[in-house]
């Protein structure tokens, strides 16, 4: 389907049985197109069951794992079914032509989702789970009436790469904290998790041939005490790396995982002596704020660099079935002439006879040629960057991106006064950071990854709709702890990494969402608002703590 023919019929086209004044169908991401109607819905029911055949089976399964524990329904799935009351999950290529992309039919006694991809089918199921009652989410039984409203629905997504980061070098999340995230994203159909594995403050995924690294480099967290770690130790083995990989996969989302460098590489260099120029690690980093170092990349010391180069990616690889692997990049400044290129030259070449594609945060570009094909993460500010585009001398981050631009290369658009969770979303925000700005929820919705790199008149355009990945909903941990402004006096003022994600992603990630999945004509936040403040029992019934953004009326 056409996002620019689309019929876009919200409650105004809604038939006579529906009233005119009724809140639109809280679906978030909105979707190409929808329409009301004709009929009553669909009631799911003790006798309802899943139909779905083949490929579709898994989807099945997951719906039926969705809604079993709070309706307290069988929903026996199967490849065909002469019920009156069915799910039915249909691969097929008559539907969207986006591989994501999915129709959903619902009608008094059937709910029809046809896709051309299980993960199309996987959307139309997030799509189906926000039209029926909060309730859906709890793990007991629910007393309610499991009613879907009668609608025609044809959706596909704006962009390719939707993502979301998860900071485990800064705070280390246990295996079931990310996979809680991975679903928190799969029900506004994010398709991609950046796990940031390493920094100055921690080293997170287990590299063959290198067990220091996660020896050393795996006992520190942000603004933690040496020794505080008395539990299990601060990283993914490889049976936990595979757990997390696994069951992103069942949610039809890839892994990029990052390997930054050459700067934000403390914890490697208090691992691997090689790193340094006098080949004395440093000492175990256990600060708040990023550190600036950088790894020695002097001809005299390739052979160290290209050796840990080859371990690590090549391990990571291994790890990671994905298309992509993050190198990093960002915030080395004054290297010394020809490190940061050799350095990107040579992660290029590995990570590249490794069968991996290349991102970068947007400095990448000013290293090593990229190879065709690659990303770049654009996380500057736009609010300072846009009021340059095309007007004298642009800043340094607009002339890397074009950089890469002209390499081939498209970007992954993260602006960091949008779309970082991390920042405040006021000053009195308890956790977090605040050097990009405060972000409240309508900062956070109302941009567009295309005008964000373009001048403010417009006139000018760094990338084109073409040129843009995707868009990516960053959550930093460097200040995981309560009372943010000033340092915490016991570990005690750290706060569980779920309390803190929640926090900051609920309501602020599904408008990132929104922009990465929905086509920007018609955006406008009152709407997008009268969607989004439906979720808030959803989220209840998920047990989220989310935030109660006051300048917004929640339900
Ligand atoms: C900048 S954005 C960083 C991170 C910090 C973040 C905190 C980027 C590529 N680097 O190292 O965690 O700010 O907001």
């Amino acid at each position: 389907i056409c996002p620019a023919v689309a019929t876009t019929a919200w409650s105004s086209a809604a038939p006579a049985s529906a009233s005119e004044d009724e809140a639109p169908l809280a679906l978030v991401p909105r979707p190409v197109s929808l329409e009301r109607g004709p009929g009553s819905g669909f009631r799911l029911g003790p006798t309802s069951v899943i139909v779905a055949p083949d490929d579709a089976a898994p989807v099945g399964e997951y719906l039926a794992d969705l809604l079993r524990p709070s309706t307290g329904f069988s929903l026996p799935v199967s490849d065909a079914s002469a019920a009156t009351s069915a799910i039915t999950l249909t691969l097929t290529d008559a539907a969207s032509t986006d591989p994501e992309g999915y129709d959903l039919t619902v009608s008094e006694g059937a709910v029809a989702i046809d896709a051309p991809t299980a993960a199309g089918l996987f959307h139309g199921v997030q799509s189906l789970r926000q039209l029926l009652p909060a309730a859906v989410e709890a793990t007991q039984a629910q007393d309610a009436d499991w009613v879907v409203p009668a609608v025609v629905i044809e959706d596909e997504p704006r962009f390719e790469y939707r993502s979301a980061m998860l900071d485990v070098a800064r705070r280390f999340y246990p295996v079931d904290a990310v996979k809680r995230y991975i679903d928190q994203i799969a029900l506004y159909k994010l398709n991609t998790l950046h796990l940031h594995l390493t920094d100055d403050q921690g080293w997170r995924i287990a590299i063959d041939g290198l067990p220091a690294l996660t020896e050393i480099g795996a006992s520190t967290q942000s603004g933690w005490a040496p020794g505080s770690n008395t539990g299990d130790p601060w990283f993914y083995t490889p049976a936990d790396y595979a757990e997390i990989v696994e069951y992103a996969a069942s949610r039809y989302i890839e892994i990029v995982p990052e390997i930054d460098g050459p700067g934000h590489t403390l914890a490697a260099q208090a691992s691997v002596p090689g790193l340094t120029c006098d080949g004395v690690p440093t000492a175990p980093y256990y600060g708040f704020d990023v550190n600036l170092p950088m790894v020695c990349a002097t001809e005299a010391n390739s052979a160290n660099i290209r050796d840990y180069l080859e371990k690590v990616i090549s391990s990571v690889a291994a790890q990671n079935p994905g298309q992509y692997i993050h190198l990093g990049g960002d915030e080395v400044p004054n290297p010394p002439a020809g490190w940061y290129e050799a350095y990107t030259a040579m992660a290029n070449e590995i990570a590249t006879e490794h069968g991996k594609t290349i991102v970068g945060w947007h400095q990448w570009a000013q290293g090593a040629t990229l190879p065709a094909g690659s990303l770049v993460q654009y996380w500057a500010e736009g609010r300072v960057n846009r009021p340059k585009i095309g007007v004298g001398a642009e800043s340094a981050d607009i002339r890397e991106v074009r950089a890469a631009l002209a390499a081939g290369a498209r970007v992954v658009v993260s602006p960091a006064d949008r779309s970082y969770t991390d920042m405040k979303y006021s000053s009195s925000t308890a956790y977090g950071l605040s050097w990009a700005g405060l972000v409240n929820l309508r900062r956070a919705y109302d941009w567009d990854p295309v005008t964000e790199l373009s001048s403010t008149d417009g006139t000018v355009k760094v990338v084109t709709e073409e040129q843009v990945a995707g868009v990516e909903a960053s959550l930093w941990a460097d200040r995981a702890y309560r009372g943010s402004t000033s340092l915490p006096t016991s570990h005690s003022q750290f706060i569980p990494v779920e309390q803190y994600t929640d926090h900051m992603i609920f309501p602020r990630m599904p408008a990132i969402a929104e922009i990465a999945w929905s086509p920007a004509q018609d955006k406008d936040y009152t709407e997008f608002l009268s969607r989004l403040t439906q979720h808030d029992d959803r989220w209840d019934a998920l047990g989220y703590e989310w935030f109660r953004a006051p300048d917004v009326e929640w339900e």
